[in-house]
């Protein structure tokens, strides 16, 4: 992979993991490349059940799964959106959508009805797939949003509530009888999953990966951490990694499902974050590594629960996607006194629109960075103002990012592609400095994305919603620090008639109509105007201001 020459102007921070080389071959047949050595190990296995696969078993019945898809009528191109918890069975349906040719949109299984109504409307899908626990929700969305769509439902327990649903374990049976596909019409650079972010600004969008996109990043992961990752030989040796981070987001799905399996490594699925649950699969298994997010390395840290001797085998634990500090890291230490270099703490830069991961901070030893640019990406800070390249060390601007990881654009929405897309670098909408070493710290968000627990949370999208009160004229949600999950959302509201409504009510009326982490747990507060630009965009920079 070769990038451009810099242009006038442009203060390029380059990868210090070398040139890129990736493979044009579609993200499955990727990630079974190297069974061979591995198919007769353990691929994927529930922390709760213990249903379990071979790395023979997911391959094969990934295969059965896309050709019944293509047998059931659905096309190349066509959407399908998988709904589903951390199951085992949920790496297979995704390869096999892959291998069909679908295009995937991933979606949250938490979702309330509107909120999956939303996307599967946004995202024109054709079949769903789904598993009996939260088939109600599912089916309540599909028949408001896309009547008549296919739906598919994973579990052995089909119920009253899914008779009418296709169990995925007959399109397993089924796709064996099935010819294989003689040839589909498959290019590198066609869109291959279709996760929602809200970008910079406004309501969550389809963000298009190719094929390309996701081998190139997972490769680039590769390239980078080149000597750390260990792939089983004749059966000696398997990573165990628990799967918490859940699967519908990009971290979950490209930088621990597809690329754990990629290398041949054991993912113990669980279908939910329960302390308990997560505690027995670290209590019985002797994991390798653990990918997290923040709030759950504070959980590891001040839970009773965790014992030392869980993390006998654990070489690495990465976390990604909301900021963590030195502190965060040093009492983990404490609480645990484990060597530091037994241990390795490292942190990684992501984001769904490059697929995910940018930056990574290798060496596990500055807690707070995330490091350097990975293999095949490159970096620039761009000041928001000037629009003129930070060429020196400590001063802030916003990350730009480059290189083959990075999205097609939005679905269907050219002015916010054109807005995060420009001359090839993705605007990240993260300020951020480095230092003497050209290690990246993020220090702020230019962007109005607020992250619970990780999660994104669009403010836009509350604020339509907590517009639709009767007594509300305005609304303008912004993210407050929360010791637990990081941020929390929490609305600044102009009321019609003032008085007449009390904050308590605006927090209930959003209540169940939204998934919990996006309920408004900073609060409310009644404001007689809220800040505006002249054309109308509100400050939310002024609102937080408010607060101090
Ligand atoms: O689009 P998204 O929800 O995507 C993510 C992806 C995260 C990662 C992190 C490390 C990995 O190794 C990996 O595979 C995936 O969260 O949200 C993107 C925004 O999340 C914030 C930042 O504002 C991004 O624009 N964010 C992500 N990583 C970090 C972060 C981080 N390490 N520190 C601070 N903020």
């Amino acid at each position: 992979h070769y990038f451009p020459a810099p242009k006038k102007g442009e203060h390029i921070i380059d990868s210090p993991f070398g040139q890129l080389s990736y493979p044009e071959m579609p993200i499955h047949e990727y990630v079974w490349e190297t069974l061979q050595s591995y198919s007769h190990m353990i691929a994927t296995e529930c922390g709760v059940t213990g249903r379990k696969y071979t790395y023979a078993q997911a391959r094969d019945y990934s295969s059965y799964i896309a050709r019944s898809l293509l047998d059931m009528g659905l096309k190349p191109g066509d959407v399908l959106a998988i709904i589903l918890p951390n199951l085992p069975e949920s790496p297979i349906a995704f390869l096999g959508c892959l291998e069909a040719g679908i295009v995937i949109t991933s979606v949250n299984p938490i979702y309330t009805v509107d909120e999956i109504s939303k996307q599967l409307i946004s995202s024109g899908a054709k079949a769903v797939i789904t598993s009996t626990e939260i088939a109600e929700t599912v089916k309540s969305a599909v028949k408001q949003s896309m009547p008549g769509a296919k739906l598919i439902v994973v579990d052995d327990q089909v119920n009253s509530m899914t008779s009418d649903a296709i169990p995925f374990e007959d399109l397993i049976k089924k796709g064996k009888t099935l010819p294989v596909p003689s040839s589909r019409d498959f290019a590198f650079d066609n869109v291959a999953v279709l996760p929602y972010s809200s970008g910079t600004t406004g309501l969550p969008k389809g963000v298009m990966l190719s094929h390309r996109n996701i081998v190139a990043n997972l490769k680039m992961m590769a390239d980078t951490l080149k000597d750390d990752i260990l792939v089983p030989s004749n059966g000696v040796f398997q990573q165990i990694i628990p799967v918490i981070l859940p699967m519908y987001h990009i971290y979950g799905m490209v930088t621990v499902m597809l690329s754990k399996m990629t290398t041949g490594g054991k993912l113990i699925t669980l279908p939910k974050f329960t302390p308990e649950s997560y505690v027995r699969v670290l209590e019985r298994n002797p994991v390798t590594e653990l990918m997290l997010v923040p709030p759950i390395v504070l959980f590891l840290t001040s839970s009773k629960l965790v014992k030392k001797h869980f993390l006998d085998h654990v070489t690495y634990i990465t976390s990604g996607a909301a900021p963590l500090s030195d502190t965060d890291v040093e009492r983990f230490y404490e609480k645990f006194s484990i060597a530091r270099d037994k241990l390795k703490f490292r942190q990684g830069y992501g984001m769904t629109e490059s697929s995910p991961v940018s930056l990574y901070e290798k060496t596990g030893t500055k807690y707070s960075s995330i490091g350097r640019p990975i293999c095949g990406c490159q970096a620039r800070l761009v000041d928001p103002i000037t629009k003129k390249d930070v060429t020196t060390p400590r001063q802030t601007g916003e990350l730009w990012i480059r290189g083959p990881h990075v999205m097609k654009g939005y679905l269907n929405n050219q002015k916010a592609t054109e807005e995060t897309l420009q001359d090839g670098w993705l605007l990240t909408g993260d300020i951020a400095y480095f230092d003497e070493d050209s290690d990246f710290f993020i220090t702020d968000r230019l962007k109005e994305l607020i992250k619970v627990k990780g999660f994104q949370v669009a403010p836009a999208e509350l604020e339509a919603l907590i517009r639709t009160h009767p007594n509300v004229e305005e609304a303008g949600v912004v993210g407050i620090p929360d010791d637990r999950s990081g941020e929390v959302p929490m609305a600044f509201v102009v009321l019609k008639e003032k008085g007449a409504t009390k904050t308590e009510e605006i927090q209930d009326f959003v209540k169940g109509k939204v998934s919990e982490f996006k309920e408004l747990r900073g609060g409310v507060r009644f404001v007689d105007s809220l800040p505006k630009n002249p054309s109308g965009k509100i400050l939310r920079k002024k609102l937080k201001a408010l607060l101090e």
